[in-house]
């Protein structure tokens, strides 16, 4: 190990998730300082705030389950919305879908893209110079209400932990907005942070998510270096008969391209909720 290495380590409730490696950058935007760090098991990693976002070795664990539950279900694919994804993970899966027309990625922070553009190209892999990527910096929350109805088959927020600027991405009004452009079989995924780590959070996403649309489901897996290593993903949509369904007609070319995902996967990852969760769920009726 490089003689210039150091610690990094996300607090969180008096427990360290720790990495260590050489700082590749570390700057300050206008809205949350950045962080990048080489390291030698996990490849590259990117803090915000002194929050883990990704690393090179495990952001597959994050990416494909937040996009291909989703995008599997669908028959056709023409339009998709990213909120937030400035380290270009998610693009990069959706991109997989040969179909697919447009991605419009809109991420707050252009800092991001740009230092995931330098240092983070095993993971955005050459995203940024597809064609069908077009990407806006601007609130997430502000630039949709400008959108038209109806216009997406897939909306994806990937945003990071609530925080002061982030945490419109968890609200009701901005739920009813992704609803109002999204098409009517369409579908939104989020990640919806840790049952365990980020209990209260996780609860409020998942009945929010419950007010605003007909139909709702959350997978359970693993992102070893978030706080407690367990995370989530919630999927909502108004189209109650075909939500969820493989639809995709070259879903083995998806399967086989993937490192963590596949139908398996997924069938055991939406029957993991802990029963504390479901208890907690179930008080609200
Ligand atoms: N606690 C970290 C939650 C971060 C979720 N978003 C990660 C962004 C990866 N594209």
């Amino acid at each position: 190990m490089n003689k210039d290495a150091i610690w990094i380590d996300e607090i969180h409730k008096n427990s360290r998730y720790g990495l260590k490696g050489k700082i590749l950058s570390r700057e300050k935007s206008e809205f949350q300082e950045i962080i990048i760090l080489e390291t030698e098991e996990y490849g590259n990693a990117l803090m915000l705030d002194g929050c883990w976002m990704i690393s090179d070795k495990q952001e597959k664990y994050y990416h494909e389950c937040l996009v291909h539950p989703a995008l599997t279900s669908l028959e056709k694919i023409s339009k998709v919305l990213i909120i937030g994804g400035g380290d270009g993970g998610t693009a990069r899966e959706c991109l997989k879908y040969k179909s697919l027309l447009k991605i419009d990625l809109v991420e707050i922070d252009k800092l991001v893209i740009d230092l995931s553009k330098k240092h983070l190209k095993q993971v955005n892999e050459n995203s940024w110079e597809d064609p069908r990527l077009k990407i806006h910096i601007a609130d997430g929350t502000k630039w949709i209400r400008e959108r038209n109805d109806n216009d997406y088959d897939a909306i994806f927020i990937d945003c990071s932990d609530p925080s002061e600027f982030s945490k419109g991405l968890f609200s009701l009004e901005f739920y009813k907005e992704c609803k109002r452009i999204m098409s009517k079989n369409g579908i939104l995924a989020t990640q919806s942070e840790s049952p365990e780590s980020f209990k209260k959070h996780h609860i409020n996403i998942i009945n929010s998510i419950k007010e605003i649309f007909n139909i709702s489901s959350t997978m359970y897996s693993f992102v070893p270096f978030y706080p407690s290593g367990l995370w989530s993903w919630t999927f909502a949509s108004d189209d109650n008969k075909n939500f969820l369904k493989p639809k995709f007609k070259n879903l083995k070319i998806i399967e086989c391209s993937c490192e963590v995902w596949n139908r398996k996967y997924q069938k055991g990852a939406f029957q993991m909720m802990p029963n504390k969760i479901i208890k907690e769920l179930s008080k609200r009726k």
